[in-house]
Parts: C-alpha cells; structure tokens; sequence
C-alpha cells in the first residue's frame, strides 16, 4: 500500500512558505502553543515545527477531548509532563476546559515582562503562535479564548491561510497559524492515521487506500463499537474488503441497477468515523 502515497504529496509549497513565515516571527513571541488532536497523541505532533521552535518556551494542548478515548490520553500526556513539557487534553468548545487553560496562561510571565516588572513599568501582554498540523483546531481554540469568531474555522485542512495576531485580552495576544505538516514522515501509517482524522487534503493519499487501512484499524481495535454502530451481527465476518458492503447493505445504499452504492457508504463511514459516532478512539499506538 505504501507505494500508492506520492511523496511529498501532503506538503505543498504554501506550507513550505507558511513554515518559513512562522520561522521569521519567532522572535517576537514569548510562548509557542503547540496543538495536536487527542485522538493522535504522537502523530498529530509536528517534529519538524519542533525543531523550528528550539529554545522558544512551549505547552501542548490537545483538541477533541469529547472524541478521544479518555484512559490512552491520559497515558499519552503525563509522559509529557514527566518530561517538563506542560500538556493539556481540552474539548476547545467546553467553556470551563478553556477557562482552565486561560487560567494556565495568565500565570505565564515572559523574560520581557519580568524586566518591565522590575522598572515598575506597565507589562505588555504575553504573545503567543498557536502552532500545529492542519485542523486540529488551532483557529476554534482562538476563538474560544478570546470569546468570539476572530479566526476562521472549518472542518477540512487549510481554513488558514495567513498569520494574523489576535487579541484576547490586555494581557495575552495570539498568532494564529496555517497548518503544517512535515515534508517527511518516516512511518506511513502516522500520515494515513492523520487521514483518518482529516489533517491531509484528500488529494494526498488515495481514497481507497484510507478507507481499507481505517477499517482494518478498526476491526483490529475496535471491532465490538464498529459492528454495533452498524448494526452488524457479532457472528458476520468481515474484512477491510467486505465491510464497506455490510454497511451500504444495513444502510440500504443502492444504485439504480440495485448494486450496492460503495462511495455513499464510504463517504457515510468516514464522516462518522471523525465525527467519534463510531468510537472515541486513539488512532496512535499507546502503549500502558
Ligand atoms: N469535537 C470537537 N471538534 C473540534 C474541537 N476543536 C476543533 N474542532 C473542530 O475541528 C475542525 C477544525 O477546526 P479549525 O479550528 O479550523 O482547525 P485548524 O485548521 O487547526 O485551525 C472544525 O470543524 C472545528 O469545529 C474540539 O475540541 N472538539
Ligand atoms: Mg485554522
């Protein structure tokens, strides 16, 4: 299957350049947010953003807490507190989870506001890049601190196309960012799980490819909530080929000729699938 993704299909020039506009503002924030999608605690972090950001102060906040597994995130981020780095798993549209992280925030003092501090002079407010790969919900999470629709937002990659400073309060202001990938993944599967959830544009890795590597996924992890979400008899067996029939046939998908209509119920199984109708999962392998 790994042949069918072309490389470097998933990194087109407009996030080259994004990543070079992100390189070039650094300086003049305190603070980097990286935000990453709880449902991909490893792969929806960017290595090569990381890199990028060396020496600049970070925190991780993970999106979709409602539509993650709970116990495998938990696994996920205290390994990151171990390693000094604060990590938070949010549902960016729950006032107090954002409340919480405002809270976090406010308790930041830059370099820069120290020694204004210490002049006894009035401390200008903390900057921060919201950073990450594309949809995770850097935009919502803007707009959720600052209480209001400042940044634009959509459920596919690509919403943002410009840096823009956004205010949230006298004390802190935001960068929000286009999403960026990295121009190289060394295990596939980390850019099919990221299909999966809807980071990749859908021209990057063939659709067909997707949707037999997510059912496999589930079959393997999740079997028991896939066939009771369609209604499948528990003594029906079916493979990543086969799967895709059982749900146009409960779903009673036909064409005009009467053979089961495979895109209707593709398109159908993704969309549940992302939107955590199936199963609030963790696509990455987290291990206890
Ligand atoms: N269920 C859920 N959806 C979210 C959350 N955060 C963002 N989203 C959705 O994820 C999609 C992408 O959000 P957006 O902010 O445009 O992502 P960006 O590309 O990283 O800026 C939108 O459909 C949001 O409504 C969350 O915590 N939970
Ligand atoms: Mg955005």
């Amino acid at each position: 299957m790994a042949e069918q993704i072309k490389n470097l299909s998933w990194f087109p020039g407009h996030m080259k350049k994004a990543a070079n506009e992100l390189a070039s503002t650094l300086s003049r924030v305190d603070l980097v947010i990286e935000v990453g999608d709880a449902r991909a605690p490893y792969s929806s972090l960017n290595s090569y953003l990381d890199k990028m950001i060396q020496g600049k102060k970070k925190i991780i906040v993970y999106s979709k807490k409602d539509l993650a597994d709970p116990q495998k995130t938990k696994l996920a981020v205290e390994a990151f507190k171990e390693e000094g780095i604060p990590a938070f798993v949010l549902d960016f549209k729950n006032r107090e989870d954002i409340s919480n992280l405002l809270h976090f925030l406010g308790g930041i003092k830059s370099t820069k506001a120290l020694k204004y501090e210490r002049y006894g002079l009035a401390t200008p407010p903390l900057r921060a890049m919201v950073i990450g790969i594309p949809n995770v919900g850097k935009s919502t999470l803007i707009n959720s601190l600052v209480g209001k629709k400042k940044a634009s937002v959509a459920n596919k990659p690509g919403e943002t196309k410009v840096q823009t400073l956004i205010k949230v309060s006298e004390k802190l202001e935001l960068y929000d960012t286009p999403g960026i990938l990295q121009p190289n993944y060394d295990d596939k599967n980390a850019l099919r799980r990221l299909a999966w959830l809807g980071s990749l544009n859908d021209q990057a890795i063939p659709i067909q490819d997707i949707m037999l590597s997510l059912t496999d996924f589930l079959l393997k992890n999740y079997k028991e909530s896939l066939y009771s979400y369609y209604k499948i008899p528990s003594d029906k067996e079916l493979n990543k080929e086969t799967f895709l029939y059982a749900v146009a046939e409960e779903r009673k998908y036909l064409l005009s000729g009467g053979d089961f209509d495979l895109n209707r119920a593709g398109e159908a199984f993704l969309k549940e699938f992302r939107a955590g109708q199936i199963v609030k999962c963790v696509v990455d392998d987290v291990k206890a």
